[in-house]
């Protein structure tokens, strides 16, 4: 399945692993690259010493090209992005926000920019910004999310730019897979699926979580406030939401999630930590390698997609 993203980011399988707070680390990362995808390091809030560090670790881990995602909100986010140039990542993608005040530094850099779109007018922007592709998040990720779902939005954002599209939100399988190619995406990013991955340094108990997942599992906090996030289901969110109906004010409802997503993916609390997971998790059944995952949705996509 070559596409112009396969031939854009040199990997073998259009398949883009998310860039996951605390959970993208470098062992995931390589893993998905050695795997023939695009593994990605997730800078999330990270101090930019602690993501040098993290490419470096990497790339002693594989020879392929690993990437790394820029979370904008992040207040090392100015540090990161010169970190990212300094070191010359092959693939820069971008969440919750606006790059452009970094595509000229990153372009420069040689790096190839794929900001995460939730929108059609972001999606045209970036690409007169001089982005490569964008990845079209639909609502049904895990994590800070959009409004529209992604079969809404890959078609809409596909129509309205050049630059290939990439397809997130809801695909766990195959399956998702090679519908995201039927609305036009050439690649697929994926989080959630490979959360449970054998190479995730994910706490046991969040794994367990995601694999024991029902379809309506998830729950999204904040959107009071305009910071939505997608979670599984558990005491936080209970007494997130109930706050949040009550009219808590913010930096309240903030105290509460102090260092829960790290508890829950380092620690293993999965009552009161942040389960952040997409509404795909109820497809998520098994813990396998990234290679034997990669293997299986490859061929369960092109068989498919065979005379299509
Ligand atoms: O970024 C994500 N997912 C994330 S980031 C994150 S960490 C976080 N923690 C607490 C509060 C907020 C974030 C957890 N999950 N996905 C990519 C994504 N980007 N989804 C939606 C967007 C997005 C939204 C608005 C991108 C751009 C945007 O534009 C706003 C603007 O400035 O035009």
């Amino acid at each position: 399945m070559r596409t112009r993203i396969t031939e854009l980011l040199q990997i073998e399988v259009p398949i883009l692993q998310g860039g996951m707070a605390w959970v993208a680390e470098h062992h995931l990362a390589a893993a998905v690259s050695e795997a023939g995808g695009l593994g990605i390091i997730g800078a999330a809030n990270a101090p930019a010493e602690w993501v040098r560090s993290e490419i470096q670790k990497a790339r002693d881990l594989t020879d392929r090209p690993v990437g790394v995602n820029v979370m904008l909100l992040s207040p090392y986010a100015e540090e990161v992005a010169k970190v990212l140039a300094e070191e010359k990542v092959p693939v820069i993608t971008t969440g919750a926000g606006n790059p452009g005040k970094y595509m000229e530094m990153w372009k420069q850099a040689g790096s190839k920019v794929i900001p995460v779109v939730a929108s059609v007018a972001l999606a045209r922007m970036m690409e007169r910004g001089g982005a490569d592709a964008v990845v079209a998040e639909g609502a049904e990720s895990g994590g800070h999310i959009g409004a529209s779902t992604t079969m809404t939005l890959v078609p809409q954002v596909v129509d309205a730019v050049k630059i290939p599209v990439i397809a997130a939100g809801g695909i766990g399988d195959g399956r998702g897979i090679a519908a995201a190619f039927m609305l036009g995406a050439e690649g697929v990013q994926m989080g959630t699926r490979f959360v449970v991955a054998k190479e995730s340094i994910c706490h046991a108990n969040y794994k367990e979580r995601i694999i024991k997942a029902k379809d309506i599992d998830s729950a999204v906090t904040g959107r009071t406030h305009g910071h939505p996030i997608r979670q599984l289901r558990n005491q936080m969110t209970k007494e997130y939401l109930q706050k949040e109906q009550e009219g808590v004010p913010f930096e309240e409802l903030e105290q509460l999630t102090v260092g829960s997503l790290r508890n829950a993916v380092l620690e293993g609390d999965v009552q009161h930590g942040t389960v952040m997971a997409g509404q795909i998790a109820g497809l998520v059944k098994k813990e396998q390698s990234c290679q034997e995952m990669i293997e299986e949705m490859m061929q369960e996509a092109a068989a498919l997609m065979q005379g299509v």
